[in-house]
């Protein structure tokens, strides 16, 4: 690796900021069914804790996505939780309103057809957005598990304007250093006509709820063929990428370690906001955020995994030669643009991780160095212990 080519990878990994999940701590699975794990995290301290840990071995998670149903306790000061953050050395982050828990909605929130759900909806965005606003979060990101499973079950237009409508009443609790990001699912729950199955729609609503809405690109929520980089282009260009939720998918799904399918697609979509950096001369505003919930791997080493292959992937695609790339796209040089892309994705950037972890006191390795600190195993029995002490089976639940 050239010295050039190690100082503006090493320059990308400086601003290179991403987000954990609370819930990607605690005992969640499939929605057929969790295996748990004795190091699991019971509660808020053990997810701020773990998180914490993370952010102590890689140096760039210093924030945590909250889910405010299962996170912030019913009649507490949110200011609670900040503090516990502080604590563990992370802030809070986005934070996820629940939309998809309470049997009201079995017909829908923002889209149902009582008028008093739909409002109750609302509220509880706004109770979140007051959230967002007393733990000093930029972001409220809203997923809706709502939609129709049979044809003819409910009108779709009709729908549609209940949502435009919803959107825009929250819209005006949204401040105006804060975003709200409207998240797409192809399906699930609802199987037929879900009611924001695609970035398209998602476009729409956020443009139209106000001009502090984005989309948020959860890189599971897409068919197999779906070129995502494209999707990810066409939103930057209109200045409406507001965030990611990373994992990897291998059918329409979320929940496996970035890259652990695709690194190359992940270094695509990096390569587009490189691109874009590199044409307006300005970094994008982007929330990177991981949403996963594992089943089968130790919770804490996913995360890590996830969170060093997106630094490498987006040290990579810093490397790319914008300029040949230009030129050979120019002449229609199909073969040399590709080998452009290539030649980046590539190179071996270890060397500027190294430099990168060395120069922020990091461990070499944040694996090696979590798995050397016994953190998992000391956490398992001390939950253990607790979880016991509390009465809390493990048995039983669904996800
Ligand atoms: C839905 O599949 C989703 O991607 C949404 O972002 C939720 O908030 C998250 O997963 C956690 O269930
Ligand atoms: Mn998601």
């Amino acid at each position: 690796m050239s010295p050039q080519l190690l100082r503006r990878a090493v320059e990308a990994l400086s601003t290179f900021k991403i987000e954990t999940p609370s819930w990607g701590f605690a005992d969640t699975g499939t929605r057929f069914g969790k295996f748990f794990q004795d190091a699991a995290a019971i509660d808020m301290n053990d997810k701020l804790a773990d998180a914490g840990h993370v952010h102590a071995l890689t140096g760039c998670c210093p924030t945590v996505a909250a889910h405010v149903l299962w996170d912030f306790k019913a009649g507490e000061d949110p200011k609670a939780v900040v503090k516990l953050a502080r604590k563990h050395g992370v802030k809070i982050g986005s934070i996820n309103p629940n939309l998809f828990q309470d049997q009201c909605y079995k017909w829908g929130a923002f889209a149902n057809n009582d008028a008093s759900i739909r409002a109750r909806a609302v509220a509880h965005c706004v109770d979140s957005a007051k959230i967002m606003q007393a733990v000093g979060s930029e972001y409220l990101s809203l997923w809706f598990a709502e939609g129709t499973s049979y044809p003819g079950q409910d009108n779709i237009r009709a729908r549609k304007a209940f949502f435009e409508q919803s959107l825009k009443d929250l819209h005006k609790s949204i401040g105006p250093k804060q975003t709200m990001l409207v998240e797409y699912k192809p399906f699930e729950p609802a199987f037929y006509a879900t009611d924001i199955a695609d970035w398209g729609m998602a476009y729409i609503l956020a443009k139209k709820a106000g001009p502090r809405a984005k989309v948020l690109v959860d890189t599971g929520h897409h068919y197999v063929a779906q070129n995502i980089e494209q999707i990810v282009a066409w939103l930057l260009d209109e200045d409406m990428l507001g965030g990611f939720h990373f994992n990897d998918r291998r059918y329409a799904d979320d929940d496996l370690t970035l890259g652990s399918i695709d690194p190359y697609q992940v270094f695509r979509i990096f390569h587009e906001i490189h691109t874009f950096a590199a044409e307006r001369g300005r970094q994008p505003k982007i929330a990177y955020m991981i949403d996963q919930s594992h089943n089968e791997k130790p919770k804490i080493e996913a995360t890590i995994q996830t969170v060093v292959m997106a630094q490498e992937l987006y040290a990579k695609a810093a490397l790319v030669d914008h300029v040949a790339l230009r030129r050979a796209q120019t002449a229609n040089n199909v073969v040399d643009a590709e080998l452009v892309l290539k030649k980046a994705f590539f190179t071996d950037v270890s060397p500027a991780l190294a430099a990168w972890r060395k120069a922020n006191k990091l461990p070499a390795d944040p694996l090696a160095e979590h798995r050397r600190t016994g953190y998992a195993r000391t956490a398992a029995v001390e939950r253990k212990r607790r979880r016991a002490a509390l009465g809390i089976s493990q048995a039983g639940s669904y996800a």
